[in-house]
């Protein structure tokens, strides 16, 4: 596990969340949150434990069990979801909280079967993980003395096996994902189960904050900034308020903008009736600053400030809010049906990758945690991120950045790789979960889309899953499907947050229930590379309408394998390496990969190096094989950002937040202006791909060099970028190229745009696999330098030097600006280290590798 610090969090948390939360001065908050205490239902000692938190986090807290993520404990750590917990907490009445005139026990989730007592009073119980609940406690609650306040989980397992084991039929299970047989039933996240790049921990526990929430007069229910119009002039926003009164009053309602003076754009009399009240006001911002996302503009946020006076009382709310149109622009096409979005009129290119939860223990996860990777996200020149179907609605700290970061968000809902049940509870409890979150997600500018889930139909209708049914029950799942996907959740969203889009999952041709996903309209899960073993070449072959997953896995670095194994274990084979290999084929895969592109090296640490390298260039060559395919195809978001422990998976960022190679050269082919080379049979196609609005016009420079550096080719042309496009500006047939004795496995061509290179990186292109390229042996020469007292990296090279990995094998944790680059024949490069303050580098604990020099490798 990550060391975490309560403490920090604790201290962190309020200054991050009072930034983007609503309240109210006629409002009492006390939070509830912090330490309990909890045990087995059944022991009799109750334990320390702290909220939010799950029972594995307050186990391991106690020592009573192994840390989860070491070694293979989750093996052993399989009977805690069986089991039945206890929370407890006393708490004292607070006179102000007494005299308000409505108080209310508010959870912001409780994970998953509880039943919450009260001074002995069952007042709730719970069956979904993504629901937030309220309870009015104003009758129970003690006037003096301690308050007794129990949270009962039952096992998760349990809860749900009797109704699973009486069934007539099984819901699918996902082939060799994951072992999802109970999960179905209970709306919590489907990757706690297991899934093929993450443990099986079924936690219950307290898992977002409690409190005390008092009032009187009116509470804001909710506050909703419809978006009515924008232009350059104006923008208006219809305010949808819901508010619940305890009395009828008159009150008087003012919207503000605080980063403007707190300027004021209206304010009104209303009157509220005692209940529950709508109403809807308008406002308008003149001369509107516009939201964009990374790489097209600002990522502009207004905080607007909404305030209810009610005689001396006021209730406020303050958001923040970016004006921006966003549209799913779905047309019919030369190649089928377009499917891109477009900000603010402008056709964006959508460049990301797929989120995941960054832990199994979702407390775990510090607010720097969640600032570090979406601030890498921003980095990687990514403008969406998916936040996939297998996981949870996400924390508002992580839409929170979004907004900021002008990241966009693919929202799914919480459904993935199975079919559910469609019964009346089960659908209520859908209907619940979508209105919470939906309502708490609306008003974020980075929110794009809702999409109903991960995969299911593609699979109902493609995975081979109808084999094992009757047609009577055939129809009864489908009919689920349909009441779930195509009515429930697409009507959740069209009454509560009709602006945006509803795609009914994640990859599908069209709205309509039996659209499958293909390469012509909607969006497509590429597997064709993993799963179905085909060459990375075929990324250049299946151009779909919108790239809405495909990956490749690699191993993590030397340092986080470290983190989970003993010294004998760090072997690929070895039993604990191969518990933190989920896929069943993935070791397997990775090495019939390797052997099909690389040297395999037979030495542990350079595989795990070359692992990276592969899947970095592997998908590098899909990425710009997507972009240069624009506007055909306009979106692609790769198979996985982050991990959620520490193991080998697709993702691109490990679980302590290490770039691997892949996240380097997503980096490099995000980049808004990048030249991509396109080589068919004889010739080779010279790509200028712009994301850029305005036009970039240089000089393009052309060598086919030999490794040693030698010259054989030179061209130079007047060439631009045009905006928002991607065009073959040049084709050169290979022989042209390849006069006099060179051969393709000892040379390369770079092109590169001038007068602009600060802004454009030198393509580079390889005729041959790095298998069978000839690369001289060398190691690049490199120093250290300090300068204004940040330390950099001096290296160059004579030759070509191929994938240039540099490690730090110091205790302090430091980043390399670049890393896993190819370092052309007499170039200089500085790198810039990021490490903390005052920390010092060691220069014997640099080591650098290179495909050039790799120790004996596997014959082949
Ligand atoms: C995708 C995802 C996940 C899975 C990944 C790798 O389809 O939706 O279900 O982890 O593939 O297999």
């Amino acid at each position: 596990m990550r060391i975490f610090w309560r403490t920090f969090v604790l201290l962190c948390l309020p200054i991050l969340t009072a930034c983007w939360h609503g309240d109210s001065s006629n409002m009492m908050t006390i939070d509830l949150s912090g330490r309990w205490e909890f045990r087995k239902a059944g022991d009799t000692i109750w334990l320390e434990a702290s909220v939010p938190g799950t029972v594995h986090t307050d186990l391991y807290k106690n020592v009573l069990i192994a840390d989860p993520f070491d070694r293979d404990n989750e093996k052993r750590l399989q009977w805690i979801d069986k089991e039945n917990w206890e929370y407890r907490k006393t708490f004292p009445s607070d006179p102000r909280l007494l005299r308000k005139d409505k108080l209310i026990l508010s959870f912001d989730g409780l994970d998953t079967y509880a039943e919450v007592i009260l001074n002995g009073q069952v007042i709730l119980n719970t069956d979904n993980m993504f629901r937030s609940w309220e309870v009015d406690i104003k009758d129970l609650i003690r006037k003096k003395g301690l308050n007794d306040l129990r949270v009962n989980f039952t096992s998760p397992i349990e809860a749900v096996k009797a109704h699973y084991d009486s069934l007539p039929y099984h819901y699918p299970a996902a082939n060799d994902r994951h072992d999802e047989k109970y999960s179905v039933f209970t709306r919590k996240a489907p990757y706690h189960y297991g899934w093929d790049w993450g443990p099986r921990f079924v936690t219950s526990g307290i898992w977002r904050p409690v409190s005390l929430v008092a009032w009187d007069n009116a509470r804001i229910e909710s506050l909703y900034y419809k978006q009515k119009l924008l232009s350059d002039t104006s923008c208006i926003l219809d305010v949808e308020l819901e508010i619940s009164a305890l009395k009828n009053c008159q009150a008087r309602i003012t919207f503000k903008i605080q980063n403007d003076s707190a300027r004021v754009l209206e304010t009104k009399q209303i009157s509220l009736k005692n209940g529950s009240n709508l109403l809807t006001v308008p406002i308008e911002i003149r001369n509107p600053k516009k939201w964009w996302p990374n790489g097209l503009g600002e990522a502009f946020l207004y905080e607007l400030i909404t305030e209810i006076k009610i005689g001396s009382e006021t209730l406020s709310a303050s958001n923040h809010i970016g004006l921006r149109t966003i549209d799913l622009v779905r047309e019919k096409d030369q190649w089928g049906e377009s499917f891109y979005f477009k900000v603010n009129g402008v056709p964006l290119f959508v460049k990301g990758a797929n989120y995941i939860p960054q832990d199994n223990f979702l407390n775990h996860v510090m607010p720097t945690e969640y600032s570090h990777l979406l601030h890498s996200a921003r980095e990687a020149n990514m403008n969406m991120i998916r936040v996939w179907g297998g996981g949870v609605y996400e924390d508002d700290l992580f839409y929170h950045l979004c907004d900021r970061m002008g990241l966009l968000v693919w929202q799914d809902f919480m459904f993935a790789c199975s079919m559910y049940p469609g019964n009346t509870e089960f659908l209520a409890s859908v209907k619940a979960e979508a209105e919470d979150n939906i309502k708490r997600l609306r008003n974020h500018p980075s929110l794009a889309i809702w999409c109903g889930n991960n995969e299911i139909q593609d699979a109902w209708h493609q995975w081979g899953w109808q084999n094992q049914y009757t047609e009577v029950q055939k129809k009864e799942i489908a009919q689920s499907y349909q009441a779930i996907f195509h009515e429930l959740l697409p009507e959740m969203v069209s009454k509560f947050d009709p602006q945006r889009e509803y795609w009914p999952s994640s990859p599908a041709s069209g709205t309509t229930f039996g659209q499958t996903s293909n390469t012509e309209s909607g969006d497509l899960h590429y597997w064709g590379v993993w799963h179905s073993r085909l060459p990375f070449e075929t990324y250049g072959e299946v151009i779909p309408r919108f790239s809405s997953e495909f990956g490749f896995q690699s191993f993590p670095e030397y340092k986080t394998i470290c983190s989970f194994t003993l010294p004998d274990e760090r072997d690929i084979e070895s039993e604990v390496m191969k518990a933190h290999q989920k896929h069943p084929a993935g070791n397997e895969l990775i090495l019939n990969y390797m052997e099909r592109y690389y040297p395999v090296p037979e030495d542990f640490e350079e595989f795990l190096y070359v692992s990276q390298v592969m899947q970095g260039e592997g998908i590098r060559f899909g990425l710009e094989a997507l972009r240069r395919s624009r506007p055909r195809c306009m979106g692609s978001l790769y198979w996985q950002l982050n991990d959620c422990w520490p193991a080998a998976s697709w993702s691109g960022i490990d679980y302590f937040g290490r770039w691997k190679a892949l996240h380097f050269q997503a980096q490099r082919a995000y980049e808004p202006l990048l030249i991509s080379f396109q080589q068919d049979q004889d010739s080779l196609q010279v790509y200028l791909v712009s994301d850029l609005r305005e036009e970039i016009a240089g000089k393009l420079s052309l060598q086919l060099m030999a490794f040693d550096g030698r010259i054989w080719y030179h061209k130079e042309m007047n060439a631009s970028f045009s905006p928002l496009k991607s065009i073959p500006v040049l084709k050169i047939s290979t022989d042209d190229m390849m006069v006099g004795n060179i051969s393709p496995e000892e040379c390369f061509v770079v092109a590169k745009f001038s007068p602009q290179d600060q802004i454009v990186r030198p393509g580079i292109h390889y005729f041959e696999k790095a298998r069978d390229q000839k690369l001289p042996d060398v190691i690049p020469e490199w120093e250290l330098l300090e300068k204004n007292g940040n330390m950099l990296l001096k290296l160059s090279s004579p030759s070509l030097c191929r994938q240039v990995y540099i490690r730090y094998d110091g205790e302090t944790e430091i980043r390399f600006h670049e890393n896993y680059f190819d370092l052309l024949p007499n170039e200089v490069k500085i790198i810039s280290i990021h490490k903390r303050e005052r920390e010092e580098i060691n220069s014997d604990k640099i080591r650098i590798f290179v495909l050039n020099q790799l120790s004996p490798t596997k014959p082949r």
